[in-house]
């Protein structure tokens, strides 16, 4: 008779323990899985925060419902359109800068010479660069894994947002361009690239006066300005835009960090 009460005593504090661990499981796996989000949100509000005169809230928002809650092989260039109205920037006219195959040169020679600005030095191009993230259907999350790779499907979400963000900043190209290839590779000029197939067929005369192509080279080997898919290039430049090319090592790149806008090349 007297066991009754220890027993039920047992019952309520096994329950206890039990529904405690569960509590504390669920909390832990939700803050778990709730960090990866957070992070990337973060990442994207810390760096628009470094430019100026943009309401950094807002353009989040614009960004994530591009993608979020939908499958990452449908996100559409257009998808991204809110984002890119609410990135809008001024152009900066002769000192634009395009790139192909050259990502991390040209960045460092941006950063050392502010006179030329590449996509990614501003906000629509600056908030995800080197990033990977996408949703999922039926899911309000941004995640950074598991997300589809470049070539696994068309519109996939970070390759929408490369060529939607890198045809805006070609649109408002103006005056004197400049696009650094590398003479390193056989076709420093390919027209499958973002630069060959979205920002250049942007350009227009008279918008667009001169496209100045630099051409980095080895000292002795790889491709010169005299390169078969430069010529190819000419023949697609839209009619009327000057067209010049100039080798470049990266040592004369250096050294054209510290003169002034428009004087390396
Ligand atoms: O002018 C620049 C700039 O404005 C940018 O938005 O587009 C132009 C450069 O694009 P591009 O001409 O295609 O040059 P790349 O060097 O062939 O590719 C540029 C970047 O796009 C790569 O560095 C990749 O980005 P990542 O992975 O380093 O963050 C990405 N990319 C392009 N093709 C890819 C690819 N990533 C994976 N697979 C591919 N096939």
């Amino acid at each position: 008779m007297a066991r009754r009460p220890d027993r039920k005593r047992c019952i309520i504090v096994t329950v206890v323990v039990v529904a405690l661990f569960i509590i504390v499981l669920g909390l832990v796996l939700g803050l778990t899985l709730r960090k990866e989000p957070e992070q990337f949100e973060t990442t994207f509000i810390n760096r628009c925060e470094k430019f100026k005169g943009y309401d950094c809230n807002k353009l989040w928002t614009a960004f994530e419902q591009a993608y979020v809650g939908q499958d990452p092989c449908k996100v559409t260039v257009e998808d991204y359109d809110p984002f890119i109205a609410a990135a809008s920037f001024k152009p900066a006219c002769n000192r634009m800068m395009f790139w192909s195959k050259t990502k991390d040169i040209v960045h460092a020679f941006t950063a050392k010479n502010p006179c030329f600005v590449t996509l990614e030095d501003t906000v629509l191009g600056g908030v995800a660069d080197g990033l990977t993230w996408c949703g999922k259907e039926g899911s309000s999350e941004t995640f950074t894994t598991g997300c589809p790779g470049w070539s696994d499907c068309e519109n996939n979400t970070v390759r929408s947002f490369w060529n939607k963000a890198s045809a805006a900043f070609a649109d408002a190209a103006c005056g004197n361009v400049t696009a650094m290839l590398n003479g390193a590779v056989d076709t420093p000029f390919s027209s499958t690239s973002i630069f060959g197939s979205i920002e250049m067929p942007r350009f227009t005369s008279p918008t667009v006066k001169r496209l100045n192509i630099v051409l980095l080279t080895q000292t002795n080997s790889g491709a010169n300005c005299t390169n078969a898919s430069l010529k190819e290039l000419q023949n697609t430049l839209a009619k009327g835009i000057t067209y010049s090319c100039s080798e470049m090592t990266e040592a004369q790149l250096q050294q054209c960090s510290s003169k002034p806008c428009g004087n390396c090349w």
